[in-house]
C-alpha cells in the first residue's frame, strides 16, 4: 500500500468539474495529454489486478488517441487473447480512476483485489507500447511507475502501431502453446505478414505502384520496415510510403490520413493528389485504412471500411464454395448503423450472406464476429477484420482437396487466416488482404468501386446541451429519449427517396452525431440539416 501510495502522489489526477466523472469510453481513456498522466499511473494499477484476475496471462496497454489531434493521448486495455478489455472492467478502471484521493485510490484498489478474490501477491504480467505522440513518454512512466508500485513484471515494447501491441499481447499469451499466434517481438509480427503475404499471392502480380498516406503517424516508419521483410523475388508490392514524417509532433492527423479522407471525403491535399494514382490512408496509429483515387473523369472516389467489408467476404464466400466447405461454415458480416445501404444491399442480395448491426466501437462488433465461423466486421470509418474461428482453421488445413482447385482455395484460405490480424482491425495486415484480393481478382480500383454504387451520404456534427439524453435502441438507429425525436426523424425522412436517417450521442466527444443518406447528395444533405435541426 505504501508503495500505490507514495507513486500515486508523483502522479496526481487532475480533478474535474463537480459532478463530472473520467469514463473508459469506446477506446478506453481518451482527452488531451495533459489530463493524462495520474490515469495512466491508475491503468497501470488496473492492469495488474486484471492480470492477476486471469491467472497471470499477460495484459496489454496501448497509449494512443488515433487520429485525434496531436495534442490528445489516450489509454486502453488489452485482454489476453488480444481483443479489447472485457466491458465489465470498465467499471472498475472508471472507479480507480475517479477515487478522488491517493489515500481512496488504495481502498478501491485493495476494495477491488477483495470483491474480485484477487491474490495481490500471485504473478502479474502487463506488455504495453505507444504511438508517436510526445507526450507518450510521459504517460508511460507513469504507467511503470503504477506497474512496479502494484509489483507486476512488465515490458516496454516502445513505439508501436495499436494493432502490433494487441498481435504481441496474444502472441506472449500464447507462447509455445499449439495455439502459438507467432513470435514475441515486432519482427514476428512483420515475419509472419510476409511470409502469409506472399503465401497468399501465389505468385499473382500486383498492378500498379500503392501510394500509402500514413497520417504522419507510427504506420510510417513501421510499414517502411515490413516493406523490408517482403521477399522481392516473391511478390512485387511497389509502395510509396507518403505523410511519414514522425519528427514534427504537430503534423500528425493534419490534413491526412484515414479519418480526414472519410469525413472529408476528398484525397490529402499533401502530396498533390495526381490522377489514377492507387492510394489508401492509415490513421495515426494504424487500425484503420480507406482506399481511394481521384479519377481523371469523375474526381475522387473512396474505397471505405465498407468496401473492405464487402470485397472480403466476396473474395473468402467464393474460395469456401470452392474449397467444399460452404455447408461446413457460417460466414456472416457485421456493420454498424454508419454503413452504406448499398453496402448492406449488396452484401445481403447479392452476395446472400447474412448482415449483422451493432452499435458503434470495434468492441461490439469484434463480438458478433465471433459468433460465425468467419465473421467479416468493418466500420465504415475503416476499421475492421475478419475473424476465423478454431472450426475453420482448422478445416482449411485438415480437409482433403477433391481437386487442384479446390487444394488452390483451401490454400489460400489458409493463408489468409495468418495475413489477417485475428485481435482487431489492423490497416497493415487489411491492406495487404486488399492487394491479395485485388491481384487475385486481377481488378483495379475502379473494377471494385463497380461493385456496387453507393448511396450519397452526410455526417454531421451537433452541439448539443446535454448529449447523455440521446438514448438509441436497435444498434443506435433510433432514439428512445428524448421523447418525440424518433417520430419527428421519421417524418422527415418519409420525404425523401432511398433514405435513412439515425441521430447518436458521440462515445468519444461532447457531441451529437447525424447520419443521413438519400437517393441524391443534396436530399441527403437536406434530410441531414434536417434532423440536425430537431435534435438541436
Ligand atoms: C472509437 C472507436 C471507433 C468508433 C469511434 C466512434 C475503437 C477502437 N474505436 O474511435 O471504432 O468508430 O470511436 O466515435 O473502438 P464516436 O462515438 O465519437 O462517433
Ligand atoms: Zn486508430
Amino acid at each position: 500500500d505504501k508503495a500505490i501510495l507514495e507513486a500515486s502522489a508523483k502522479h496526481p489526477i487532475v480533478p474535474l468539474e463537480k459532478g463530472k466523472f473520467y469514463t473508459y469510453g469506446t477506446a478506453g481513456f481518451r482527452m488531451k495529454a495533459d489530463l493524462l498522466e495520474g490515469i495512466s499511473y491508475r491503468v497501470g494499477l488496473l492492469a495488474s489486478l486484471r492480470s492477476r484476475k486471469l491467472n497471470g496471462q499477460a495484459i496489454g496497454v496501448m497509449i494512443t488517441a488515433s487520429h485525434n489531434p496531436a495534442a490528445d493521448n489516450g489509454v486502453k486495455i488489452v485482454d489476453p487473447l488480444g481483443d479489447m478489455l472485457e466491458q465489465d472492467w470498465e467499471r472498475y478502471a472508471t472507479a480507480l480512476v475517479n477515487a478522488p484521493s491517493d489515500e481512496q485510490l488504495v481502498e478501491v484498489y485493495n476494495r477491488l483485489a477483495t470483491e474480485l478474490k484477487i491474490d495481490l501477491k500471485s504473478p502479474s504480467k502487463v506488455i504495453y507500447g505507444r504511438d508517436t505522440r510526445p507526450s507518450g513518454h510521459k504517460l508511460v512512466t507513469a504507467l511503470a511507475d503504477g506497474l512496479e508500485a502494484a509489483k507486476a513484471e512488465f515490458v516496454d515494447y516502445k513505439i508501436l502501431t495499436t494493432p502490433q501491441l494487441h498481435y504481441l499481447v496474444r502472441a506472449t499469451n500464447s507462447e509455445g502453446t499449439p495455439l502459438s499466434y507467432g513470435k514475441v517481438s515486432e519482427a514476428g509480427y512483420y515475419e509472419k505478414l510476409a511470409e502469409a503475404f506472399v503465401r497468399a499471392m501465389k505468385g499473382r502480380r500486383i498492378n500498379g505502384t500503392l501510394q500509402v498516406d500514413c497520417a504522419n503517424g507510427v504506420g510510417g516508419p513501421k510499414l517502411s520496415e515490413f516493406l523490408k521483410y517482403i521477399p522481392k523475388d516473391k511478390v512485387n508490392f511497389d509502395v510509396k510510403v507518403v505523410n511519414d514524417d514522425v519528427l514534427r509532433p504537430e503534423v500528425l492527423n493534419l490534413e491526412c490520413g484515414a479519418d480526414f479522407v472519410k469525413t472529408k471525403q476528398r484525397a490529402p491535399p499533401n502530396p498533390k493528389p495526381q490522377p489514377g494514382v492507387r492510394s489508401c490512408s492509415l490513421d495515426g496509429d494504424a487500425d484503420r485504412l480507406i482506399y481511394y483515387w481521384v479519377d481523371p473523369e469523375t474526381g475522387f472516389v473512396m474505397l471505405d471500411g465498407d468496401r473492405i467489408s464487402s470485397l472480403a467476404a466476396s473474395f473468402i464466400g467464393d474460395l469456401v464454395e470452392s474449397a467444399g466447405l460452404k455447408d461446413d461454415l457460417r460466414i456472416g458480416v457485421v456493420q454498424t448503423a454508419y454503413a452504406n445501404g448499398a453496402s448492406t444491399n449488396y452484401i445481403t442480395q447479392h452476395l446472400k450472406l447474412p448482415v449483422i448491426c451493432t452499435p458503434t466501437g470495434v468492441k461490439h462488433l469484434h463480438h458478433v464476429a465471433q459468433g460465425f465461423d468467419i465473421g467479416v466486421y468493418f466500420e465504415a470509418n475503416g476499421h475492421g477484420t475478419v475473424l476465423f474461428s478454431p472450426d475453420a482453421l482448422s478445416a482449411f488445413r485438415k480437409k482433403e482437396p477433391q481437386s487442384p482447385a479446390q487444394k488452390d482455395a483451401l490454400d489460400t484460405l489458409a493463408a489468409l487466416g495468418d495475413l489477417i490480424n485475428q485481435t482487431v482491425g489492423d490497416a497493415i495486415s487489411d491492406m495487404l488482404m486488399v492487394e491479395v484480393i485485388l491481384a487475385h481478382k486481377n481488378w483495379t480500383l475502379r473494377d471494385w468501386a463497380m461493385t456496387y454504387a453507393d448511396l450519397p451520404n452526410r455526417l454531421v456534427r451537433v452541439e448539443v446541451g446535454n448529449k447523455d439524453l440521446f438514448q438509441t435502441t436497435d444498434a443506435e438507429r433510433r432514439l428512445l429519449h428524448p421523447e418525440g425525436a424518433q417520430d419527428e426523424i421519421d417524418q422527415a425522412v418519409k420525404k425523401y427517396k432511398d433514405a435513412r436517417s439515425f441521430a447518436r450521442a458521440s462515445g468519444t466527444e461532447n457531441a451529437c452525431r447525424v447520419y443521413a443518406e438519400a437517393a441524391t447528395r443534396s436530399e441527403a444533405n437536406e434530410l441531414a440539416e434536417r434532423v440536425a435541426r430537431i435534435i438541436e
